[in-house]
C-alpha cells in the first residue's frame, strides 16, 4: 500500500464461516473507528465499495457436518472474488474488511486472478489449513488457506474459476500458536514456512518479518496480506471469536505492518475476525484501524 494508489475498501459483513456469530459486525465497527479518515490523513484517496455488490445469503440453508453453512460461504466468496478482481483491474488497492476468515477464499481468488505468482503472508494464531477431512469443527474459516493452495472440497478450491491460487513456497504463516494435527502434518509435507510464536520470541519480530517478506515476495508478482486479528494477544485484541493466549504484543503487530509497508511489496490485504460483540468497548476495532494505518505507512516520526 502506498499513497500513489487509491484504496478501495470492501466491507464484508459475513460470519457464517465461523463457529460463533458477531464478526459480521466487524466492518461497521472498523469503519466507525475511523479507518477512512485515517487513510485520507495519510494522503490516500479512499473509495468505500458498497455492500450491495455482495449477495444476501440469508435464505441459503445448505450445510454439512464437515463444511458448515457451505452454501452461504460459497455464494459470498464467489461474489468477493469478482469484486476484488474488479477493484484490482480498476487500478485500486483492494482492502477487504471482514467478516470471518472464510472471506479470504474470495479475496485471494480475486487477487490471484491477475497475479499468477502471488505470495501470501498469513498473520494468524491459526493455520487455517484444514480440509473437510481434518477439520475439528467443520468451520470453514479454518480451511481458507488450504483451499487457496488447492486442498479440500472442489467447490471451494474452484472459487473464481481456477485452482490453485497459491504455491506453497510463497506462503508464510506468522504468529501461529494453535495448529491442529492435520495442519502440522500439512505444513511439514508442503514445506510451508511457518514462523510460530516460538520463532517470534526467539529471533524477534523484526527478523521474522524480514524473512517472511523475502520468502513471500521471492519471484512473486504481488503479495497479499491476510491479517487475522486473533494473531494479536487477547489482552490487546479481546474482540475476536477464537482467542488464543500468548499472541503478538501491540508493538510486534505494528512492527509487522510497518515493515510490510516499507518493503513496498503488498498488493492487496484483508483484515478479519474483528468481533464487536465480544469486544471490550471499541478496543479491537480501534486496534484494527491503527494496524491498517501502519500498513498504509503511518510512522512514529
Ligand atoms: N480462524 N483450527 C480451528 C478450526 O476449527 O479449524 C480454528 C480455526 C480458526 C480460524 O481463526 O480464522
Ligand atoms: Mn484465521
Ligand atoms: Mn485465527
Ligand atoms: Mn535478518
Amino acid at each position: 500500500m502506498n499513497n500513489q494508489l487509491p484504496v478501495s475498501i470492501l466491507p464484508v459483513p459475513f460470519d457464517w464461516g465461523a463457529g460463533r456469530r458477531g464478526a459480521a459486525a466487524g466492518p461497521e465497527a472498523v469503519l466507525h473507528a475511523g479507518v477512512i479518515r485515517r487513510l485520507q490523513q495519510l494522503g490516500y484517496r479512499v473509495q468505500l465499495r458498497s455492500e450491495d455488490c455482495l449477495p444476501n445469503t440469508s435464505a441459503d440453508r445448505r450445510t454439512a457436518m464437515q463444511l458448515k453453512h457451505w452454501g452461504r460461504v460459497l455464494t459470498i466468496n464467489e461474489a468477493i472474488a469478482q469484486e476484488v478482481r474488479s477493484i484490482a483491474a480498476e487500478g485500486l488497492f483492494p482492502l477487504t474488511i471482514g467478516g470471518d476468515h472464510s472471506i479470504a477464499l474470495g479475496t485471494i481468488a480475486g487477487a490471484a486472478a491477475s497475479r499468477k505468482r502471488l505470495g501470501v503472508i498469513w498473520i494468524d494464531a491459526h493455520g487455517d489449513l484444514n480440509t473437510p477431512e481434518t477439520t475439528p469443527s467443520g468451520n470453514i474459516h479454518g480451511m481458507s488457506l488450504a483451499a487457496a493452495i488447492g486442498l479440500g472440497d472442489s467447490r471451494f478450491t474452484g472459487i473464481g474459476g481456477y485452482s490453485p491460487k497459491l504455491a506453497p513456497e510463497r506462503i508464510v504463516l506468522v504468529g501461529a500458536r494453535e495448529l491442529d494435527d492435520g495442519e502440522k502434518k500439512r505444513i511439514r509435507e508442503l514445506n510451508i514456512t511457518c514462523f510460530t510464536m516460538h520463532e517470534i520470541d526467539r529471533y524477534g519480530m523484526g527478523h521474522v518479518m524480514e524473512e517472511a517478506i523475502r520468502i513471500a515476495s521471492a519471484d512473486a508478482d504481488g503479495v497479499h496480506v491476510s491479517f487475522d486479528i486473533d494473531s494479536v494477544d487477547p489482552g490487546e485484541a479481546p474482540g475476536t471469536g477464537t482467542p488464543v493466549r500468548g499472541g503478538l504484543n501491540y508493538r510486534e503487530a505494528h512492527l509487522a505492518m510497518e515493515m510490510l509497508h516499507e518493503a513496498g511489496v503488498v498488493t492487496s490485504a484483508d483484515v478479519v475476525e474483528v468481533n464487536p460483540l465480544l469486544d471490550n468497548g471499541q478496543r479491537t476495532a480501534r486496534l484494527a484501524v491503527e494496524l491498517i494505518a501502519s500498513l498504509a505507512g503511518e510512522r512514529i516520526l
